[in-house]
């Protein structure tokens, strides 16, 4: 299967680092949704990274629901979400909270980057801000209420979309979400980022390679 969609998507990063750690191989093509659309286009006509590319054929679009699929592969080996369902509902909640400030940070970056400055509409700005920090906010708290596993063998899927999450803000809105203000992450994403299948999919626009 083929994962395409740059590393500088958190959707994208999160699938990369969560396919390594469930031991699913895999090839990667860092396609740009941008720079290079048309390309894109050929393989995902709607153009949303991340898309991957099944052994037959067909193209599955949307992180958790890429996600959802390469559970399935390796179930019931390996999972990357807890059986327990209180545990469950725990990373449910974590989940949530990391992909809606990817969602917020993505929505702040693209009204930078896409929309002329003429247009820019600030309430609309203010309001996907306070969502971010809210979502920042709830996630601290969330993290020093019930620390999340940060070795390889133990990370879950809430670990992961919490890591991933922090470190694109971190990359992209560091002036808005102040990495001070937020210890319990900062320190996690430390910790994560030092883990094998962190390094070798690092936020950018690096290919991922199969180190087997
Ligand atoms: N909910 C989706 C979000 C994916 C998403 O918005 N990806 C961005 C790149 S970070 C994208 O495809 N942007 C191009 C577009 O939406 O036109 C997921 O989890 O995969």
């Amino acid at each position: 299967m083929k994962l395409i969609g740059m590393l500088d998507s958190p959707y994208v990063r999160r699938v990369a680092i969560s396919l390594q750690l469930l031991g699913l191989r895999f090839e990667h093509q860092s396609l740009s949704v941008f720079s290079t659309f048309e390309q894109f286009q050929k393989i995902n006509s709607v153009v949303k990274a991340p898309s991957l590319v099944c052994d037959d054929g067909e193209v599955l679009m949307d992180s958790t629901l890429i996600l959802e699929f390469a559970e399935a592969l390796v179930a019931p080996r390996k999972s990357l979400m807890p059986t327990d369902l209180t545990e469950r509902q725990h990373a449910l909640h974590a989940i949530g909270l990391a992909l809606a400030a990817c969602e917020k940070s993505v929505q702040i970056v693209y009204e930078r980057n896409l929309r002329p400055a003429e247009k820019l509409h600030e309430p609309w700005v203010t309001r996907v801000t306070g969502q971010l920090l809210a979502a920042y906010a709830a996630l601290e708290s969330e993290l020093t209420r019930r620390p999340l596993e940060f070795s390889s063998a133990h990370i879950n899927q809430a670990g992961i979309s919490t890591a991933v999450a922090w470190q694109f803000t971190q990359q992209m809105l560091p002036e808005i979400v102040s990495a001070e203000n937020y210890p319990a992450l900062r320190e996690f994403s430390i910790r994560t980022e030092a883990l094998p299948a962190f390094i070798a999919a690092p936020h950018g626009a690096s290919t991922y390679h199969d180190a087997n």
